[in-house]
């Protein structure tokens, strides 16, 4: 039996450019193969990001960079308006699972986590010891952080780094992208980039990071996170999430189409 640990990237299951859309298609997808991940008696985790849930009011106030006196008022607005958009997009996520009979539970980091980056302080073992059978759900959020701060952003691309490194047992971290086949050797707006089937640390990527959508990392955030993980855990994927029967395939085969990132 596998542990699967999945990110469904917030540009899988929302439109980035457009304010709380969310794509119920693309989820439906993904509740599908966790349910046909399920029936063949593997456990999954998911993680999930923010897209237009969490992005773009984020970049609004400027909340990446925590508190700024002379905003510090709508800065808190949004830190609440975005708490509960987030709240929002993971019920779209769990609604879809149950459609899908599957159970799960949500723990939302600004309940249990403080500060940001793969160190951020917060207790993983409700995640870990979540009932047998209920898949455990939590996603990028606004966090508490430490004066002078306040606040900050925690990307699920952290939250996938210290579950990997920390819950024992996970066999796969799999990245599900949004708009490409994994890592590729250009921006995948460029026709003439491919797919580059295996990433190891330091090779040379040339990738785009677009920070008037983003404020987390973008691509080199995960692949540095992806990086760490693969440091203990064996299979660690980017792969294309309109096409997640890709993971059956992996769980079956032991590959697929995508990026394994190797050490
Ligand atoms: O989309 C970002 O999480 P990510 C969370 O996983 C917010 O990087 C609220 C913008």
């Amino acid at each position: 039996m596998a542990h699967i640990l999945m990110k469904y990237g917030g540009g899988l299951i929302t439109t980035k450019s457009q304010m709380k859309t969310v794509d119920r298609d693309a989820i439906s997808k993904l509740s599908r193969i966790v349910s046909e991940l399920s029936g063949l008696g593997h456990k999954v985790t998911i993680v999930h990001g923010a897209g237009s849930f969490g992005h773009l009011k984020a970049k609004q106030w400027n909340i990446a960079n925590g508190a700024q006196e002379d905003i510090i008022e709508q800065q808190k607005e949004a830190v609440n308006s975005i708490r509960e958009d987030m709240l929002q997009l993971n019920t779209e996520v769990c609604n879809s699972l149950s459609n899908h009979d599957i159970e799960s539970k949500s723990f939302p980091p600004s309940d249990w986590a403080r500060d940001t980056g793969a160190d951020f302080s917060g207790d993983l073992s409700p995640i870990e010891n979540c009932s047998e059978g209920v898949v455990p759900i939590t996603f990028g959020d606004v966090v508490d952080c430490s004066p002078p701060k306040l606040f900050g952003i925690l990307s699920g691309d952290d939250l996938m780094v210290r579950i990997g490194k920390e819950i024992p047992g996970i066999t796969h971290c799999i990245f599900l992208l949004g708009d490409t086949e994994g890592l590729l050797s250009a921006p995948p707006s460029d026709p003439n980039a491919a797919l580059i089937p295996v990433w190891k640390k330091d090779q040379e990527v040339s990738g785009e990071h677009d920070t008037s959508q983003d404020v987390t990392g973008g691509i080199f955030l995960k692949l540095e996170s992806a990086s760490m993980i693969s440091t203990i855990i064996p299979n660690v994927w980017f792969i294309d999430g309109r096409k997640p029967e890709r993971v059956i395939e992996l769980l079956k085969t032991g590959t697929t189409r995508g990026t394994q990132i190797v050490q």
